[in-house]
């Protein structure tokens, strides 16, 4: 029975020294000291034992016992030491490493542009106004004084979804909406940026899609030299204080009187240069006391009612406020085109 202990106990500790984990120890612990071991057996063998004997072999038994479950007990302590040592080895984080620069998106140019100018029109009292990408004939071309066979509907190739249905060609059919909801006698006082489409070539200048952002104001006894003041608003705080602000007599089917504005070139400062093409002006955008036929249209008595428009190209602007010489890039988002422009 002593060979039989002394046997068991060697192969209990070889199990255990070769046991790698946890669990390979809990197999020798059930195997060894388990109800069903081995060196349990031997004590259920006592009985069997002389008198003499059984003391001797009952103390030997616990002593192997002991000594396997000690055994067990610094093992696991090890391993488990040396599984901690390892993931604190591989979750160890070395404070001194360079962090992983995180890339911080940001609003894209064309975004901050229009909410550039949505602001400075905020502050001078205009609200903003969102209308329908897929408008109707009406609201987009015939309330805008542009009927049916008009020869400027073709200076605006639409794209037609039905006979009735387009993709709107500017942004004005909502300033439409909004005088028409307002039944002819509370004044408006309104921006609406938003998408536009025309069927056009894509080029350096011209993209099938592309932004405006337009303005209206429209009461009683308003006259172009309010246009003027708030454009002069406008073009100073876009542009700078320095800039002066000229008006050119033009044509807008929905304007009349109608005029074009342009800014002091910023590049010559009015001397004339390459940007300026000489003329030392740079055209901005485009606006005009509401025609008659729109107001009436709309609901009101262009006898008691008048009122003033305008409309600008935010893609311009930014071209022309940060030398983008490519409209295109605007809509390819290409990341290093648009991180030159991202305001961290
Ligand atoms: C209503 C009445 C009048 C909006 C206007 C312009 C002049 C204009 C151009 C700017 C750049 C188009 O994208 S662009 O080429 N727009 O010059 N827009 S007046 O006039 C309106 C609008 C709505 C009810």
């Amino acid at each position: 029975m002593k060979e039989r202990l002394e046997q068991l106990k060697q192969e209990a500790l070889q199990k255990v020294e070769q046991a790698n984990n946890v669990q390979g120890l809990k197999d020798v612990r059930v195997e060894y000291l388990g109800k069903k071991g081995p060196i349990t057996e031997v004590l259920k063998g006592m009985g069997k034992l002389s008198k003499e004997e059984r003391p001797v072999i009952g103390q030997l038994a616990n002593e192997v016992r002991e000594q396997v479950a000690e055994a067990i007990e610094s093992k696991q302590t090890r391993l488990e030491d040396e599984a901690l040592e390892k993931q604190l080895e591989e979750e160890s984080v070395d404070v001194t490493l360079p962090g992983r620069p995180v890339q911080v998106g940001g609003p894209h140019l064309l975004t901050s542009i229009v909410e550039e100018i949505e602001d400075l029109f905020i502050g001078m009292g205009f609200e903003i106004k969102e209308g329908p990408e897929v408008e109707t004939d009406y609201y987009n071309f015939e309330a805008l004084n542009l009927p049916k066979g008009h020869p400027a509907r073709d200076m605006q190739d639409s794209f037609y979804i039905t006979e009735e249905l387009l993709l709107r060609t500017h942004t004005s059919p909502v300033q439409a909406r909004t005088m028409n909801a307002k039944n002819g006698s509370e004044p408006v006082k309104m921006i609406c940026p938003g998408k536009v489409y025309r069927r056009d070539t894509d080029d350096a200048t011209h993209s099938h899609q592309f932004t405006q952002i337009e303005g209206l104001l429209v009461d009683k006894h308003v006259r172009m030299s309010d246009l003027k003041g708030v454009l002069n608003a406008f073009a100073k705080q876009m542009f700078g204080e320095e800039r002066k602000i000229r008006l050119r007599p033009s044509f807008f089917p929905f304007t009349e009187p109608s005029v074009e504005m342009d800014i002091s070139c910023k590049v010559c400062g009015g001397e004339g240069c390459s940007v300026c093409k000489g003329t030392g002006w740079i055209e901005i955008l485009g606006a005009g006391m509401v025609h008659p036929n729109v107001l009436e249209m709309a609901g009101y008595d262009p006898k008691e009612y008048s009122g003033f428009a305008f409309g600008m190209g935010p893609e311009r602007i930014a071209m022309l406020k940060y030398g983008v010489d490519d409209i295109r890039n605007f809509y390819t988002n290409d990341i290093r085109f648009l991180e030159q422009y991202h305001k961290a």
